[in-house]
Formats: C-alpha cells, sequence, structure tokens
C-alpha cells in the first residue's frame, strides 16, 4: 500500500492548483453574485490538457491517469465548485463513455475535439418524471429508415447551453417503461434546442438547462454500445461520475476549513484568538478528519476505477461519504465565522450553498445508500447472474 502521490499526479495537482490561485479564485466570487459561466476559463484549461486530463493522448488528452484526474476536480472545486462540475460532466460523463463504449470510429470523431475542449459535453438522462427513477425515461427514439428520430424534454442537463456534443438517452423499444429498452445516443448542439436557463441554489457559475429535442432524426453512427443496452451505459457512467463529485465535495469543503482555520487563528474574542478555545478547536479537528476521510475514499475508488477493478459500491460511499461531510462541514465553517460567516463578505456561505447539490445530483445520497446496500447483500450481483 502506498499513501504517496506519484510525482506525475503531484505536477498536475500542483498544475490545477496554480491555475486555480491565478484565474479562478479572484473571480469566482463575482461569478456567483453574477450567475456568470466562465466560458474562456475552458479554452484556458484546454490549454493545459485539463479538459481531457485522463484521456490518452492520442485522442486529444493529456493520458494521465484517472487519479490524477480527480486531484485536478478537487483542486478546481475548491476555487470554484460550477467550474468544478462544468469539467467532471463534461470528462466523466461525456467523453470518457464515448472512449468506453464507442467504436474506433465514434472515438477517433467525437472524442479529440471533447479532450480538446473545443466542444463541451453534456449528459441528457434525467427528465421531470425520471431521476432517481431512471429508466422511467420517456423520450423516444422511433426508427426511421436506418437511424432514428429522436423526440422528448430532458431536465437539469449541466452544459446544456454551451455543449457541443450530448450524450443523450432515448427509449428505442416503445413496449417497455422501464430500464430495458433504452438506448444511448450521441448528439450534436443542432440536434437540441434549450428552453430555459436553471436558476439555482448555488453553483451560479454553471449552466444547467431544460433541453428538448424535436425529431432529430440521427443515423446508425449516433448510437452509443447496443441498440437496448442504454441503462448500463448510463450506470457504468455513473458509477465512475460519483467519484468526481465526490472529489468535488472535498474540494468545497477543503477551501471551507482553510477559510475557518485562518480565521480562528486572527479572530480574538474574550482577549484571545478563538482559535485557542476548545469549542472551536473540535470543530476544527473534526473538519480536518472527516475531509481526511472523504479524500482516502475518493482516492481508494479512484485507484479501483483506473485498475479496472470493480468500483461501483467504493464510489457510492466515497460520494455519500464526501457530499454529506462537505455539507454538514460547510455549516460549521459558517458557524465558526460566526455573523460574518452569513454574509457574502466572506466566501464559506458561497461553499454551503454548493456543497448542497453534491448529495443530489449523480445520484442522491438515498439511491447511493441504495447502491451500496445491494452491494454489500449481493442483490445487484444476483440480478446480473439472473440475466
Ligand atoms: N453497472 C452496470 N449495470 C447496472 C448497474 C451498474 N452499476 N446498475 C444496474 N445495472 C443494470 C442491471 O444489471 C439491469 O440490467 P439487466 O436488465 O440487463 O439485468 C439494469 O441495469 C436495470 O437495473 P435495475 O433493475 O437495478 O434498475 P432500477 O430501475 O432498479 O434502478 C438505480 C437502479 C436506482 C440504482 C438506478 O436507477 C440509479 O442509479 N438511479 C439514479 C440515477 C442518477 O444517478 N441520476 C442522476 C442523473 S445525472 S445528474
Amino acid at each position: 500500500m502506498d499513501f504517496e502521490l506519484s510525482a506525475e499526479q503531484k505536477e498536475i495537482q500542483a498544475l490545477a492548483r496554480d491555475f486555480v490561485r491565478a484565474e479562478v479564485e479572484p473571480h469566482a466570487a463575482e461569478w456567483d453574485r453574477e450567475h456568470h459561466f466562465p466560458r474562456d476559463l475552458f479554452g484556458k484549461l484546454a490549454e493545459l490538457g485539463l479538459m481531457g486530463a485522463c484521456v490518452p493522448e492520442e485522442y486529444g488528452g493529456a493520458g494521465a491517469d484517472f487519479l490524477s484526474y480527480v486531484l485536478v476536480l478537487e483542486e478546481l472545486s475548491r476555487g470554484d465548485a460550477g467550474v468544478g462540475v462544468t469539467v467532471a460532466v463534461h470528462t466523466s460523463a461525456v467523453t470518457l463513455p464515448l472512449l468506453r463504449f464507442g467504436t474506433e470510429e465514434q472515438r477517433a470523431r467525437f472524442v479529440p475535439p471533447l479532450a480538446r475542449g473545443e466542444h463541451l459535453g453534456a449528459f441528457a438522462l434525467t427528465e421531470a418524471e425520471a431521476g432517481s427513477d431512471a429508466g422511467a425515461l420517456r423520450t423516444r427514439a422511433e426508427v426511421d429508415g436506418d437511424g432514428w428520430r429522436i423526440t422528448g424534454a430532458k431536465q437539469w442537463i449541466t452544459n446544456g447551453r454551451h455543449a457541443g456534443t450530448f450524450l443523450l438517452f432515448a427509449r428505442t423499444d416503445p413496449e417497455t417503461q422501464d430500464a430495458q429498452g433504452v438506448s444511448a445516443f450521441v448528439l450534436d448542439a443542432e440536434h437540441v434546442r434549450i428552453t430555459r436557463d436553471e436558476e439555482k441554489l448555488g453553483l451560479n457559475s454553471s449552466i444547467t438547462n431544460d433541453i428538448v429535442v424535436e425529431g432529430a432524426q440521427v443515423g446508425r453512427d449516433r448510437l452509443l454500445h447496443e441498440e437496448g443496452k442504454g441503462f448500463h451505459v448510463a450506470m457504468v457512467t455513473l458509477d465512475g461520475g460519483r467519484i468526481g463529485i465526490a472529489a468535488q465535495a472535498v474540494g468545497i469543503a477543503q477551501a471551507a476549513y482553510d477559510v475557518a482555520r485562518e480565521y480562528a487563528k486572527e479572530r480574538h474574542a474574550f482577549g484571545r484568538p478563538i482559535g485557542e478555545f476548545q469549542a472551536i478547536q473540535h470543530k476544527l479537528a473534526d473538519m480536518s478528519m472527516e475531509i481526511d476521510a472523504a479524500r482516502l475514499l475518493v482516492h481508494r475508488a479512484a485507484w479501483l476505477k483506473q485498475n479496472d477493478l470493480p468500483h461501483a459500491e467504493a464510489g457510492a460511499k466515497a460520494k455519500l461519504f464526501a457530499s454529506e461531510m462537505a455539507r454538514r462541514q460547510t455549516g460549521e465553517a459558517i458557524q465558526i465565522l460566526g455573523g460574518y460567516g452569513f454574509t457574502k463578505e466572506f466566501p464559506v456561505e458561497r461553499y454551503y450553498r454548493d456543497a448542497k447539490i453534491t448529495e443530489i445530483y449523480e445520484g442522491t445520497s438515498e439511491i447511493q445508500r441504495l447502491v451500496i446496500a445491494r452491494s454489500i447483500l449481493g442483490l445487484q450481483e444476483r440480478a446480473l447472474a439472473q440475466g
């Protein structure tokens, strides 16, 4: 067992950290206030190879391992969790499934523009009445000549308005109403119409859209993996994506802890720094311990994934623990700062708002518990064995 990051992992972590200090942190409060999506920033990240950190070089990426990519997500989210989710969805939820499930032709065609940051990716699974119950989706793909005609509406689509490539899930078998009969498709921006920009509690520097697809005609070259295997594509994608969201939660919590610790050293009450009071010390000790624990879960899950080992349970545990920890500890950071914490003079209220979503997207905490429970009770394996 080796807890030391490799030289390459440390290098990419430092690259991301320096970039965030220079290009993200100084603007994050304003982007949050103005609900500004920093489109240009992703061009700069692309120049550093960070829009395809763990994508092989032959497909336009930086060729680093999955843990390196996860380290980048933590650093980005430490500066601005909206930037973190933009890159996480783009990479984990679009580029990586295209690499994994695409034919050689699809990989060569769709991956390089994403990995080079020329296009942003969007993952279009969720619908108004299909969130946790993703298999209930109603967007339909009807056979049309040698391809399909796709019609439907999707909701809460991160990156929607700025995306060039959509991984979209639609029902190809009209006889079904559940996870069976769903297929995955690769769509371009021209196939999709943006109908709404969502207003959110946090992550204001990211963009979240309602979209509609109105009879888009696509050929067989747009089908990802086999017909009827779309739900499998979605689940495998989310198994990996959840590790990225867990890293995002760790980054947010770390940012809150950094502010709270410095504040505790400087703020005086009753004639001494508040960090000398046991009540504050205990809070900081718990924050530090829980961030460590969450990060270790994240790194283990990332290590399992990059070694092609089963990681659904480990990823769900990492996301569940890291997201609930981030929500709890960003609240504690506000408590340490007292009245200042509740104001926009300090960034901790932003961290608190941003942390909440990590308990919801890419599977709620309730779904993570379900995934973990099925795994530890052997229920998922039994379902797979029964076919
Ligand atoms: N990897 C591969 N395949 C998986 C899988 C996984 N992790 N989990 C389920 N599957 C497969 C099953 O094996 C089954 O395949 P077969 O029909 O070929 O046997 C199929 O998918 C359906 O599985 P299941 O019956 O378990 O589906 P459910 O409808 O019960 O849903 C949950 C399972 C709840 C786990 C799933 O719907 C889920 O993850 N929901 C949350 C969705 C989510 O995260 N949404 C956020 C969107 S992005 S913001």
